[in-house]
């Protein structure tokens, strides 16, 4: 792969779209060419499907069905957006990917993490992010500003020790995994969050 994939992780309400666009302005000002995009979504197909996963007024639907719709989403956005791009020398830079899985459905719904690790392996082969952006915040500091938005999605509607759970497999795969997994601490103002992303994404750069 000739360009690098960048992602962005947290719970709900912890800046990643607010600090997205910082980043991609930090990368053309190095004059890397990039592409934004999101998950679930990034294609029209998984764009349909996150409209299903993060609809609440439709009938219950079973873990199983949610993690499986989570890879398929994937699937179709790696094969059509993600890996052409990178191919092309395109740095890629998504809000959210794979840890969110391990974090919402392994941590959240406590589904067996082994079961992820198989999917994520037939799914992308050896494809993982280069760099990966937690941002970090308590789970009433997240909620309270995801709530400023309004209406709530079907996480969101979760109960706090659901988000409580998503936010210790973040930090869980953040030790795990420390070389690819940068903590931020998002509970600071926006200047210092995005002093913080400056120093992580200059320094990925000049790797
Ligand atoms: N999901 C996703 C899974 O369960 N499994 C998976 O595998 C994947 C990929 C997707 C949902 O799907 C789940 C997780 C999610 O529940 P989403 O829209 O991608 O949904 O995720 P959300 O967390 O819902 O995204 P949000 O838009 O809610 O959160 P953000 O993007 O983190 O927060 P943002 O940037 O919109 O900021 C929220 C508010 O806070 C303010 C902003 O101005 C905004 O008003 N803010 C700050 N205020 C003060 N100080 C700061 N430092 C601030 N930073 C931002």
């Amino acid at each position: 792969m000739l360009g690098r994939f960048i992602s962005l992780e947290g719970g709900e309400g912890v800046g990643k779209t607010t600090n997205i666009g910082y980043i991609q302005s930090l990368l053309a000002e190095n004059n890397i060419p990039v592409l934004l995009t999101r998950e679930p979504g990034g294609t029209p197909l998984a764009e349909a499907m996150r409209q299903l996963l993060l609809d609440k007024n439709q009938e219950e639907m079973t873990e199983q069905a949610e993690l499986l719709m989570m890879f398929a989403a994937r699937a179709q956005h790696i094969k059509h957006v993600i890996k052409p791009a990178l191919e092309q020398g395109i740095w890629v830079l998504c809000d959210r990917f794979t840890d969110a899985t391990y974090a919402y459905q392994g941590g959240g719904r406590s589904m067996d993490f082994a079961a992820i690790n198989w999917l994520e392996n037939f799914v992308q082969g050896e494809l993982r992010p280069d760099l990966t952006l937690l941002l970090d915040a308590p789970v009433k500091i997240g909620m309270g500003r995801a709530a400023q938005r309004g209406k709530l999605d079907r996480f969101e509607v979760e109960k706090i020790t659901f988000f409580e759970k998503v936010r210790e497999a973040y930090l869980a795969l953040a030790e795990q995994q420390a070389e690819r997994i940068k903590v931020v601490d998002a509970t600071q103002n926006l200047e210092h969050v995005q002093a913080e992303i400056h120093q992580l994404v200059t320094q990925f750069i000049h790797d």
